[in-house]
């Protein structure tokens, strides 16, 4: 295997790694099974670059099958580049000092601080250990750029604006539709909230992840990990995909613009690779302009070469998208009011951005730095930080985030947490209750960590807290409400609802995920997600009494995840 390969191998394994056992917590937390798998960079042929006189052998195809290990195993903590994210940096001069044994049995054993035991855990066989180690002695392969011929290259215009109809040709109650991401089939399915029925299963990127709406309501678009956007036209007779676009290898976040006077007027999509996002036609995803994140991290002024764009929200206060970009930290007030002179305001926030939410008057917007336990806050009147929140829990991963009016504190907007149980309760009145803002104003304990999605909405008095990535299978099954009027209590209890038995599959351990009301805000959909092969459905919960209202089941819901009503989407409600 290693013939012909002459290695600077200059450390033994440290002895605290070479135990057979696998280390409890090392790896197998809830928040390192949520770790980004650059799964569609994975598919792509990538060259060797040129090899040093030293290099280990290595054939291109056994290249290209360890460059599909890293990106889709360990990019995500390690940098597509191999410079460090959350991860620590693998660049040769540090892997060559370390040396082939010392990466052979990292990989084996893992470690403490948090690198999993994939060769113990039998997630790589030996073969797949010693490949690992000698790609990581050579010079990682850059994957390709994405630019604007690549865009325009991939963008189809189905059907132009003057085709489509001039008002809407169905009879669907438009604003109470869900738009569900069915995973694995790499489709959404458009599920009519009052009736339950499924109009339509679209086809879309790989892996879709989630759906945002226009400002009017019209047009639903969705983007794949693998970047593909689909944009819907609602008003058809039959909804159908009117434009699609692809604007990178690896993208996770779409935005539409909202300010008055723009609305339906742009789109946004931010990449994960290339590190860019892109200013489209909101009437036909033309791509317009592209704009690297590449920069400075906020505080130590150093040069990252992969900071990826998270989530993308649509200021209500200003013609503005509100980009956040990981691994710099930084946040982005995109001026889009006119795209030829781009203004840009950047936020010094903090790094690891990635999900969030506004607060109830729509003003503020609330993001997880998630590595960091904190919650950056922008004043998107202002264009300005407005505080950075301690969460007091591990991995804060709000989704939108839950608002409510607390009985004591007044308006709160809340996270729930991966690493742990709490739920941070979080000020947002600076003008009414102005000793509580920006700060965490009371932690609610719930079933346990694993939790991806904290949810209400503004007529209901219950919280709801998922637990999808508990290693529990009850816990991680079931969702914990709480009571908005028992707040007053010092730990309020939870009632739990096991959504996962009323959903009543026989097979398979499905997960529990993402509540998403309905317009009226007097039920709200939980995601009981299975595996592809196995029965998954949709379980409507009566939001007054906490009974189960309805199972959805169909063959065409194929793990289904996120679920975006359209009204409460486009007008960020929740
Ligand atoms: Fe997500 C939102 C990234 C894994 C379901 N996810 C987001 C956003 C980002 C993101 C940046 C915010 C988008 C926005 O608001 O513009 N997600 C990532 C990842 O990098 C990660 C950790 C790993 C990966 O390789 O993709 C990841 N996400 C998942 C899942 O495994 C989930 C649970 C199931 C799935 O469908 O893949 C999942 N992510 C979601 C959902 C939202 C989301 C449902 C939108 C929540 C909302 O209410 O707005």
């Amino acid at each position: 295997m290693l013939a012909g390969f002459v290695l600077p191998v200059t450390m033994a394994a440290n002895a605290l790694y070479a135990q057979e056992e696998k280390p409890a917590g090392h790896g197998d937390s809830p928040a390192n099974e949520y770790v980004f798998s650059a799964t569609t960079l994975g598919q792509i042929e990538v060259e060797i670059p040129g090899l040093k006189p030293d290099d280990p052998v290595i054939t291109q195809e056994e290249f290209n099958q360890a460059a599909t290990i890293y990106f889709e195993r360990c990019a995500g903590c390690h940098g597509v580049l191999r410079k460090g994210a959350t991860g620590k940096p693998l660049t040769t001069d540090i892997t060559r000092s370390n040396g082939y044994d010392y990466l052979k049995d990292f990989i084996t054993y893992g470690s403490p601080a948090g690198m999993p035991n994939w060769g113990t855990s039998g997630e790589l066989s030996e073969d797949q250990v010693d490949l690992m180690a000698r790609y990581l002695l050579i010079e990682p392969p850059a994957p390709p750029e994405f630019g604007m011929a690549d865009m325009r290259a991939s963008w189809d215009l189905v059907v132009p604006p003057e085709d489509r109809p001039t008002k809407q040709m169905n009879d669907l109650k438009l604003d109470n539709l869900f738009s569900v991401t069915l995973r694995d089939a790499g489709q959404v399915a458009l599920i009519d909230g009052a009736t339950y029925e499924i109009v339509r299963v679209f086809d879309t990127g790989y892996a879709v992840h989630i759906s945002r709406i226009s400002a009017s309501g019209r047009y639903l678009f969705v983007i794949g990990r693998d970047g593909k956007v689909n944009m819907i036209d609602l008003w058809m007779e039959e909804p159908s995909t009117v434009a699609e676009i692809k604007v990178g290898s690896e993208a996770r976040s779409i935005e539409t613009s909202k300010f008055e006077g723009f609305e339906d007027t742009y789109a946004i999509a931010g990449s994960y690779w290339p590190p860019q996002y892109v200013i489209m036609d909101g009437a036909t995803l033309e791509p317009l302009k592209i704009v690297s994140t590449r920069g400075m991290i906020y505080d130590e002024q150093e040069y990252h070469p992969e900071p990826r764009v998270a989530s993308i929200v649509a200021s209500h206060f200003r013609p503005e998208f509100i980009v956040n970009v990981k691994e710099t930290g930084k946040i982005q007030l995109v001026d889009y009011s006119d795209i030829r002179n781009l203004k840009v305001t950047e936020i010094e926030a903090e790094r690891f951005l990635h999900d969030g939410g506004f607060d109830s008057t729509k003003r503020y917007f609330l993001v997880a730095a998630n590595a960091r336990n904190k919650v950056a806050v922008i004043d998107t009147k202002e264009g300005k930080l407005a505080g950075l929140v301690e969460t007091g829990g591990l991995t804060p991963h709000p989704g939108r985030g839950a608002n409510i009016d607390h009985p004591v504190y007044g308006p709160v907007w809340a996270t729930s947490h991966l690493g742990d149980e709490t739920i941070s309760l979080i000020g947002t009145d600076p003008e009414g209750h102005p000793d509580n803002a920006w700060k965490v104003v009371q932690h609610l304990y719930g079933l346990g960590g694993g939790s991806l999605f904290i949810k209400t909405h503004p007529t209901s008095n219950h919280i709801y807290v998922d637990t999808p990535l508990n290693p529990d299978a009850e816990i991680s099954a079931s969702v914990a409400v709480f009571n908005v009027s028992d707040l007053t209590q010092e730990e309020p209890e939870y009632t739990v609802l096991p959504i996962g038995e009323w959903a009543g599959i026989a097979e398979g351990q499905p997960r529990v995920v993402q509540g998403e009301f309905n317009e009226e805000g007097n039920e709200i959909w939980f995601s009981v997600w299975n595996s592809k092969d196995r029965e998954s459905a949709i379980v409507v919960v009566d939001d007054k009494t906490l009974e189960m209202k309805k199972v959805i089941k169909d063959e065409r819901l194929i793990t289904p995840t996120g679920k975006f009503n359209v009204y409460n989407t486009r007008a960020d409600v929740y």
